[in-house]
């Protein structure tokens, strides 16, 4: 249907343009209007929910112009674009980097005063959008925002969940999960009804020839399931550009099936597929870094991908271009193996629906897509039983089935020799029951695969995937090493630090060329700088200490280390370590003269993450920090000197609290089990120093800011699988500053010692897999030598601002081009 406006009449549009507010008076106008007629309330009944709607949506008024200008500029060009495909995009709040990216927040403030009303707190009415874990789905937010602000013509494709990561409470010390239902009122969304795409599930193939005697499969019977796309602005720093994410929905489909039941009478089997229909986008899966194989998962992942490149592939051919051009168009990139059926969808449309030759066809799949792995923890590896593939989407499974096949016939001829290759490659795993080993496929369906940080990118070359390099070569694999965007991560979360850091850099620029940041360096020496350097930390940390006391009714010292660990919770990044480091630390403190703890540092160690629901031995770690806090904090003997906090429901809005006030923050996962960490850079960003381990993007900071920035301890990732065998094999005895927190654990000094039996026996009994033991000693030196340096503020400001100076690398704007140049070959578009 055509639905232009005809040339005439266009001149009316042209000219009836909605203009947005200019300056303070038409701001509040703006807002009075949203809330009169928009929300129809008065001044008599706005709180600061209402103001904080009528506050978004005169900013989002603004923002909708910029975007269509955007779409139209993207589809007049016709220029290549990149799809970036995601299970998660945790994005947090939307309202001010809304208002940073229109300009506008001044008048903001001034006209939300004049209302009635502080504009933090209305900031701060608005729900994250927290589709996502953790890394993965952070990191996802952090590309949207580069892409946009870097000019590409770029879109973000995901599902709509209904409930988004699940809301933590602390009940007793245990982890209590709430539903997180975000959407009540959202903005930022734009249902668009008339975008659907109807996604089937099931069914059969039948064969059969076409007129020319060709065999086509036919997929039929099943269920069928819609689509509906969901959109949400996603605007550039410094520049009109505005993307778009976005976020599939299911619904039943309207078929006339539906109205035949409602006519029958059968209201509640109707009702019953509506709502098996509206399941599959109602809940994220809350697990990070573990992959559990439920079927309502995989069902979710075709749905997203299916809807997506339906949307993709309708954009491309509107263009009329040969399907030979495809990846000159469309680059698609796959955010960790959970899109990978994008790569069996795209072949079955070339193949089924537009009756290209098999090799056509995936010369065009392969040259589209790049896959980005990001873990080489065996349990997060997805894989899925070729049963339930084959039930869920038996088309799928014979494609599967016939790319490994023509993908074995060519490692055959490569390696004739080695017959264990086949087996080792194949992504058919023969086990009982047989595996769908997608990572596999990803890298088969791929032109480039990528790690996420230089160590992690050799990992994966040198281990899990060692024989594909063999295979196809060294050039598919490449390393792009995370970023974080400076605009949220400095700018929006330490607006006093981005002003001192404008005032001496020349201004916002260093938010567009993070290595601006270099000019800082000059500065290290000044001592009116690191003074107020100094205080702006001050500050950070009595904002900090202000939000512990009224959420936990904790009194912490702002002048005392504050020493933070907030990520999600699991094992391999080891907050057991430093559990008992800190209670290591307290018995110490507890055997000292009080002439001798006069000596010491004063520390508050900041906890903070989530647990999968799921992970038992996860929620065993946050149940122990909870108890030594409420041993520890009412201490007298202890006073200032420790205090244990752990902040409940840690999410994007709370990172942005809790990262400029941090003096010491805490990555230490096992060497080799961090793909990168992202959270470590936010943390030296705002001028806090790192505790760390010589894992992921931890040895590309050091790299940067230099090691005597950062303290670093622990195992050497080459040596980890040594000590493990070792452990297996007996040769393993607990550090003996371990084994005195081992004592004080099991003689119930911190609540019930069977409470904490597995976490002890995890590391004395049951080869300790983490290397906590191994590690123990070397991470209480390195505290040790923390607190020493601490005590010096004047060389521990300057380590600050030097490490800040040095930062530049990890702008996910420099990550984005690297994707663009290497992996996309995409340009960005001039506005
Ligand atoms: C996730 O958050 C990450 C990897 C995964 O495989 C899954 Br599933 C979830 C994280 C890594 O653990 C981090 O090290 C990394 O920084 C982040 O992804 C972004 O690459």
């Amino acid at each position: 249907v055509e639905a232009s406006i005809p040339e005439p009449q266009r001149e009316a549009w042209t000219k009836n343009q909605f203009e947005s507010f200019k300056d303070q008076g038409e701001f509040e106008k703006e807002v009075v209007r949203h809330v009169e007629t928009t929300l129809a309330r008065s001044m008599f009944n706005c709180d600061e929910t209402a103001a904080y709607s009528a506050t978004a949506l005169a900013f989002r008024d603004r923002l909708i112009k910029d975007w269509n200008k955007t779409q139209q500029r993207q589809t007049f060009t016709d220029s290549k674009r990149i799809y970036y495909l995601s299970l998660e995009f945790l994005m947090g709040r939307a309202l001010d980097n809304a208002m940073l990216n229109v300009k506008g927040k001044d008048i903001a403030k001034g006209g939300l005063n004049e209302l009635g009303f502080r504009i933090e707190d209305i900031i701060s009415q608005e729900n994250d959008a927290a589709l996502g874990n953790g890394g993965l789905g952070r990191l996802a937010a952090c590309f949207l925002d580069s892409m946009a602000s870097l000019n590409y013509p770029a879109w973000g494709y995901g599902l709509r969940y209904r409930y988004g990561i699940f809301k933590q409470e602390i009940i007793d010390g245990y982890q209590v999960e709430v539903p997180d239902y975000w959407l009540d009122f959202n903005p930022w969304e734009f249902p668009r009804h008339d975008v659907t795409v109807d996604i089937q599930f099931y069914g059969h193939v039948r064969k059969s020839q076409d007129e020319n005697g060709k065999t086509v499969a036919n997929w039929e019977g099943g269920e069928v399931v819609t689509a509906v796309a969901y959109d949400m602005p996603i605007p550039g720093y410094d520049t009109p550009s505005t993307n778009n994410l976005r976020l599939w929905s299911s619904k039943a489909a309207s078929g006339e099936f539906d109205f035949q039941k409602f006519n029958n009478g059968e209201y509640e089997s109707s009702v019953a597929d509506q709502q098996r229909a509206e399941t599959i986008s109602a809940v994220l899966y809350p697990n990070d870094n573990l992959e559990r194989g439920k079927e309502l998962r995989l069902k979710q992942q075709y749905f997203w991908v299916a809807a997506s490149l339906y949307d993709i592939v309708r954009r491309f051919k509107k263009s009329k271009r040969p399907w030979s051009e495809f990846p000159d168009q469309v680059a698609i990139q796959l955010n960790d193996t959970h899109p990978t059926l994008a790569v069996v969808e795209l072949q079955r449309i070339l193949l089924d629906k537009e009756g290209l030759e098999w090799d056509e066809a995936w010369n065009i799949v392969t040259a589209t897509f790049g896959y980005t792995n990001h873990t080489v923890l065996p349990e997060a590896l997805e894989k899925w039983p070729v049963g339930l593939v084959q039930h869920l989407l038996p088309r799928h499974l014979q494609i599967i089935y016939d790319i490994n096949l023509f993908f074995l016939q060519s490692v055959e001829k490569k390696f004739p020799e080695d017959r264990d290759m086949l087996s080792r490659v194949s992504i058919i795993e023969e086990s009982q029951p047989k595996m769908v080993r997608m990572a596999y496929l990803a890298i088969v369906g791929s032109h480039k695969v990528n790690g996420v940080a230089e160590l992690h990118s050799d990992l994966i070359q040198t281990t899990i995937f060692k024989d594909f390099v063999k295979i196809y070569g060294a050039d598919k694999f490449t390393n792009v090493t995370n970023g974080i965007t400076p605009r949220r991560w400095l700018h929006q979360a330490n607006p006093r630090l981005s002003e001192l850091i404008a005032s001496k850099t020349g201004g916002y620029d260093y938010l567009k060329d993070l290595t601006t940041l270099n000019k800082l360096e000059q500065y290290v020496d000044d001592k009116d700088f690191r003074k107020e350097w100094a205080e702006i930390k001050y500050a950070n940390k009595v904002r900090l200490a202000k939000y512990i006391k009224s959420t936990l009714d904790i009194t912490v010292n702002p002048a005392a280390l504050f020493d933070v660990q907030v990520k999600r919770i699991h094992e391999y990044k080891r907050q057991q370590l430093n559990i008992f480091g800190v209670i290591y630390r307290y018995l110490q403190l507890k055997e000292m003269s009080p002439e001798e703890r006069k000596k010491q540092a004063p520390r508050v160690s900041i906890f903070g993450g989530k647990a999968a629901p799921g992970y038992w031995m996860a929620k065993q770690i946050i149940h122990l920090i909870n108890n030594v806090g409420s041993v520890v904090n009412k201490d007298p003997d202890v006073g200032d000197l420790l205090k244990v906090i752990y902040l409940e429901d840690y999410n994007v809005s709370k990172a942005e609290i809790i990262i400029p006030a941090s003096d010491l923050s805490e990555h230490i996962s096992t060497a080799g089990t961090e793909a990168s960490g992202t959270s470590n850079m936010k943390f030296v960003l705002n001028g806090g120093l790192i505790i760390g381990t010589c894992d992921g993007a931890n040895i590309e900071i050091t790299r940067e800011i230099g090691q005597d920035n950062i303290f670093l301890f622990g195992t050497l990732s080459e040596d980890v699988e040594d000590l493990r065998h070792n452990h297996t094999y007996g040769k393993h005895s607990v550090d003996s500053g371990l084994q005195k927190v081992f004592e004080a654990i099991t003689t119930g000094k911190f609540g019930d010692a069977n409470d904490f039996g597995a976490l002890v026996s995890a590391v004395r009994d049951h080869g300790d897999y983490y290397l906590v033991s191994d590690d123990f000693q070397s991470y209480v030196d390195t505290q040790k030598m923390v607190d020493e340096e601490y005590k010096n503020q004047e060389e521990w400001v300057s380590k600050c601002i030097r490490s800040v100076a040095r930062m530049g690398f990890f702008s996910s704007d420099r990550c984005i081009n690297e994707y663009a140049e290497e992996i996309w070959n995409i340009e960005p578009l001039a506005v």
